[in-house]
């Protein structure tokens, strides 16, 4: 973390009132917690509209697994988008829904229009997409990021399998791997 800056703020009492009364509900340790969260997220939500940024984003998305095709369809656009869809978690909430969170990284427009494809899906009841993080450089996310998996695993089909999903454990195996030292970088 880079070191702490001070810095004197003047605001309208009204509107100081309201800051503290948010600041109470939210339960932040301080006004400066409080402030850098919002800031965080002013800044970090801008860099999400900005077509060239690169971000870290959750996608949680409710729906019937019975629809016709609906499963198979969500597994094929995951893996058409396996660069972008790094890990799923999968949770069964009753005999016909299931609850499906899948962490996304891409530039943001591209995550925009991913969840937009996904939460369009017939049978699909909720698709919200949160921001989380602004991420690498693209420099330094092409050297991060590693070719598509050439399916050496079985589909992992969360009805049947409670094993990891194809793109966490292909993952897990990349980012096991030392890298050579010529692509290490110098801190
Ligand atoms: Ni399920």
């Amino acid at each position: 973390m880079s070191e702490l800056t001070r810095f004197s703020v003047s605001l309208e009492a009204d509107l100081l009132k309201a800051f503290d009364q948010y600041v109470r509900a939210g339960a932040f340790a301080t006004r400066s917690e409080a402030i850098r969260q919002l800031l965080h997220e002013s800044l970090t939500r801008k860099s999400f509209s900005t077509d060239g940024a690169l971000v870290l984003a959750t996608l949680t998305l409710v729906y019937e697994h019975h629809r016709s095709h609906l499963v198979e369809k969500l597994l094929m656009l995951q893996h058409e988008h396996c660069e972008q869809v790094i890990a799923s978690l999968h949770v069964h909430i009753d005999g016909d829904r299931c609850l499906e969170v899948l962490v996304l990284r891409g530039r943001g427009q591209e995550l925009v229009r991913l969840a937009e494809t996904l939460r369009g899906l017939k049978g699909v009841h909720r698709g919200e997409l949160t921001l989380a993080e602004t991420v690498l450089s693209p420099n330094e996310l092409a050297n991060a990021i590693h070719s598509p998996p050439e399916h050496p695993h079985p589909h992992a089909d969360p009805h049947r399998s409670a094993s990891l999903s194809p793109t966490i454990s292909a993952h897990r195996r990349q980012r096991h791997q030392p890298r050579p030292r010529s692509q290490r970088s110098s801190p």
